[in-house]
């Protein structure tokens, strides 16, 4: 064998051993994917991801994150009363564990609770029969009064003008088409205490 061919045999070899050995480290490499966890909480980015053998720093196997900027954002995290779906099922603030008894959750935030009464009939008292608990904003068509007693009659509330031919009680105060009155001179004869703080003409 000549010098120079024992040069090119030499060089087939050893290029040969490096081919060998790189195939045997990409056999031994099990790549995947990564996803990228910004915020930690284990769970990663479907969006940001990269393949390699080993899991990169700040990279997890787990793609369900639907916000990677919030670690107590997550799924089936705990919904707390904060303005942000934490459990990530399309719904904010729902049944959150941080509010106390008497609080409710609004606008992300612990509030006291307070009951509310449905005005059925928009004349702003409302129906005692009907309640709703709320913040200290009450929702559409409820009022904090209670005292209507008809919510189906805009005309009939407490303090209404008492209609004194309808046979209805317009006013709320259990009388029906009286003529309420301060002295007897309001009245065609006499005007008496019902002992209740009510005065009727009689
Ligand atoms: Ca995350
Ligand atoms: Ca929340
Ligand atoms: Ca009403
Ligand atoms: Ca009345």
């Amino acid at each position: 064998m000549t010098k120079r061919k024992t040069i090119y045999l030499l060089a087939f070899l050893t290029i040969g051993i490096v081919t060998i050995n790189s195939c045997s480290k990409d056999d031994d490499c099990s790549e995947q994917t990564w996803y990228q966890d910004n915020d930690g909480d284990g769970f990663g980015n479907p969006s940001s991801s990269q393949k390699s053998c080993n899991q990169p720093s700040g990279y997890v196997t787990d793609n369900t994150d639907f916000d990677d900027n919030n670690t107590s954002a997550y799924p089936n995290a705990v919904e707390l009363c904060n303005g942000i779906d934490d459990n990530g099922n399309g719904t904010i603030d729902e049944n959150p564990t941080d509010c106390g008894f008497g609080e409710v959750c609004e606008n992300g935030s612990c509030t006291a609770a307070v009951t509310y009464y449905k005005d059925n009939d928009s004349d702003l008292f409302g129906n005692p029969g009907d309640t709703i608990i709320a913040g200290s904003t009450a929702p559409i068509g409820y009022v904090i009064d209670n005292t209507d007693c008809n919510d189906n009659d805009a005309n009939t509330y407490p303090g209404a003008p008492e209609n004194t031919t309808d046979g209805v009680d317009n006013n709320c105060n259990g009388y029906t088409d009286e003529t309420l009155c301060t002295t007897d001179a309001d009245c065609p004869n006499a005007c008496i205490d019902q002992g209740n703080g009510i005065w009727i003409c009689q």
